[in-house]
């Protein structure tokens, strides 16, 4: 059921075009250089799987003038870079895929938050295959909700679309099969099965597709209220991983920008009012008490997006926060 628990396939991905900021692809390299894979290894004593290249558009750079902004009936504003989003989120998918079948726990360190399409997508097919058709659960740590449809967006950067994709709720263009044409019901997630925490920032057609959905969601107003630990307790509950329960497997993605911005500057869409670094520290470790964490995501880091240029104590420190949710969902512990 359950990857064993010192395996870890990593799968690095400079990739930036599910939004207009450029500087996220660096960021695989940048967590990588601050020592993290190191820690992975040496400190949380896994052995690592990992092909040593940062992927990105390279092979997957659509010719020229064809990857178009795609306006679907009724949209409000035309994807962007869809060809190259569909391209780059399918060859993650195969590569999270070989991890996860092999039952490794599968890390996937962004590039933008479009990504996930891939990520989750490859998780849910190697879940689904292993174990008998059955579903996993998606845990989304946020200040957005990324869940527009192509119609509904107000902006066109598919960062904010990612969920709509892997739920079905956005079906694919039909007439445009290089867009997203390779998503199959393998692939999906089922919206119950989906709990969101941290959210801020919800688009007004966001809240409708939640509340059609029936999605669970905890937003920043009910941290404050009941706590992140009581917040934790109710979100495993929901997802059948609390104490007693039956459990399933977890997949973690984790937008850096669900992080309070005095934490975690360096990102492409910062809202204020979020989460301390221990809140998001204490997520990944209760996430990781469970035992059924089986991939994670972390995105949105964006080193170049600081007052003071890439070295700057803005781009370290978000780049540090990063690391430090990374080890936590890898079971870094603070005592014992
Ligand atoms: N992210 N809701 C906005 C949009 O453009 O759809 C913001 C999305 C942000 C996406 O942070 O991963
Ligand atoms: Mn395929
Ligand atoms: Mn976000
Ligand atoms: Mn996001």
């Amino acid at each position: 059921f359950l990857p064993a628990k010192d395996q870890l396939g990593l799968v690095a991905v400079g990739f930036s075009g599910g939004q207009c900021k450029s500087g996220v692809d660096a960021a695989p390299s940048a967590l990588i250089e601050s020592g993290l894979l190191a820690d992975i290894q040496e400190t949380l004593e896994y052995t690592l799987y990992h092909d040593g290249v940062v992927h990105g558009y390279a092979k997957h750079l659509p010719v020229p003038g064809t990857d178009l902004p795609l306006r679907t009936a009724g949209a409000k504003a035309p994807m962007i870079n869809p060809i190259a989003v569909s391209s780059v989120t399918h060859a993650l998918c195969d590569q999270v895929y070989e991890h996860a079948s092999k039952g490794r726990l599968v890390l996937t360190l962004g590039g933008d938050h479009s990504i996930a399409i891939g990520s989750v997508a490859g998780t849910a097919k190697a879940i689904r295959e292993r174990h008998n058709g059955s579903e996993m659960a998606l845990v989304w740590v946020d200040a957005h909700a990324d869940i527009n449809t192509p119609e509904s967006s107000g902006s066109g950067n598919i960062h904010g679309m990612p969920v709509s994709f892997l739920t079905g709720i956005a079906r694919p263009p039909k007439e445009n099969p290089d867009v997203f044409g390779w998503i199959k019901d393998e692939h999906r997630v089922n919206p119950s099965k989906i709990v969101y925490i941290g959210l801020r920032d919800v688009d007004i057609p966001e809240k409708k597709i939640l509340k059609d959905h029936g999605i669970r969601a905890f937003s920043m107003h009910d941290i404050d209220k009941h706590g992140i630990g009581k917040v934790m307790d109710m979100a495993l509950d929901h997802i059948n991983c609390g104490p007693g329960q039956e459990g399933m497997p977890i997949h973690l993605s984790f937008d850096v920008d669900a992080l309070d911005p005095y934490v975690a500057p360096s990102t492409g869409t910062p809202v204020r009012g979020g989460l301390t670094l221990r809140e998001g520290d204490f997520i990944c470790e209760v996430i990781h008490e469970t035992g059924y964490l089986v991939a994670m995501d972390l995105v949105e880091v964006n080193p170049a997006l600081s007052g003071d240029g890439p070295e700057s104590i803005s781009a370290r420190e978000t780049i540090r926060a990063g690391c430090s949710l990374v080890r936590c969902a890898l079971g870094e512990c603070l005592l014992g």
